[in-house]
């Protein structure tokens, strides 16, 4: 028989799943087959997102607007129907909400509920798809209230407390896709590998430099902001440590957020105190803000509110809550809780 080489020995996403669900003597697959659904989807809108530029039914706006009165772009369309056909038929979810539908989305008829809730944004960044800029897909999983229960699922399964997501992710279709995952127990990273199909472990121990050099901010909103966060940029781009600063910023919140976490650094949407258009911050609570809370938190790193509230610890009360997001490497957040 040939050697296994080192490149040979890899671990697929599906194999580290099934690993994982061993170590459990409680669980029953559920949450397993339920990955294996959206890894199928990612592959899919993977697929789409690498030959976007190609197909002219794909690239740019259509007519529609979403709930939050924005364009939604094709690919935003096409991935928010392929994340929704394979989630909602997999027999493990009661009840699913999406970026891109108003309301909670229902198990159809004739499928099985399961005990798990997800809250997706199919494609965020998606201001980014015709510029060839990284885009993303962001998740978050919980169990539901009554997890005995085969009733399907209600909105208060899906606004639950951050701190109780069992899993939350990213997949990011940047120069690889890559799926960044995180089911308490720290977090770990998965390349998908063209040439056969699968996720293969990359990134086994993902840890959150304590400090780092980036920050990440739309600073063409500086004049929006309050006193106290303009301080807080001022003093990071000053000489008052030694040397200021770098700013890193895609806008596109995957992608600003994945290199933040590998690099260590600080990510900030903060609220905007003067024209009112995000008067609680941009980016959505529910499958936006909590998750990465979650993987931030599960790679030592932290997240809060502009008013220093620990995100995990927010409930929200409506699907498409907003809320404002610092998020980044431990001691870089722990400085910007100075300036507040
Ligand atoms: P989207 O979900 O409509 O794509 O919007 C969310 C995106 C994030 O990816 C990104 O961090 C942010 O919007 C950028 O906002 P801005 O253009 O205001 O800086
Ligand atoms: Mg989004």
């Amino acid at each position: 028989m040939m050697p296994l080489k080192p490149q040979d020995n890899l671990i697929s996403l599906s194999q580290f799943l099934i690993e994982e669900q061993l170590k459990l003597p409680y669980a029953t697959g559920g949450f397993t087959a339920l990955m294996s659904h959206l890894l199928y989807a990612a592959k899919i809108v993977s697929r789409e997102v690498r030959k976007a530029g190609l197909l002219d039914n794909i690239l740019g706006a259509t007519q529609k607007e979403n709930v939050q009165g924005e364009t939604v772009m094709k690919l935003d369309d096409y991935a928010d129907r392929i994340f929704t056909n394979a989630l909602t038929i997999c027999g493990h979810l009661c009840v699913m909400a999406s970026e891109e539908q108003e309301e909670i989305i229902p198990i159809p008829e004739g499928y099985k509920c399961g005990k798990y809730t997800i809250a997706i944004d199919p494609l965020d960044g998606s201001s980014n798809i015709d510029s060839n800029v990284s885009i993303g897909t962001i998740f978050s999983i919980h169990r539901r209230l009554d997890i005995e229960a085969k009733t399907p699922g209600t909105k208060a399964d899906l606004l639950q407390v951050g701190h109780k997501q069992r899993c939350a992710g990213y997949i990011v279709y940047g120069s690889s896709t890559m799926l960044v995952l995180s089911t308490g127990n720290g977090v770990v990273g998965f390349t998908l590998d063209p040439s056969c199909g699968e996720f293969l472990l990359s990134h086994p121990n993902m840890v959150m430099p304590e400090t780092g050099n980036i920050y990440s901010v739309n600073e063409g909103n500086y004049n929006y902001w309050s006193p106290e966060f303009q301080n807080y940029v001022k003093h990071i781009k000053s000489l008052e440590d030694g040397k200021p600063k770098t700013a890193r910023y895609i806008g596109s919140l995957v992608a600003d957020f994945h290199r933040n976490l590998l690099k260590g650094g600080i990510f900030l949407y903060p609220n905007d105190t003067k024209s009112n258009k995000y008067p609680d911050g941009k980016l959505r609570l529910l499958y936006e803000v909590a998750p990465m809370a979650f993987i931030a938190e599960q790679a030592g790193g932290m997240a809060v509110t502009v008013k220093g509230e620990r995100i995990l610890d927010l409930t929200p009360t409506q699907l498409h809550q907003r809320s404002t997001m610092i998020v980044g490497s431990k001691k870089e957040v722990e400085q910007f809780l100075k300036f507040i």
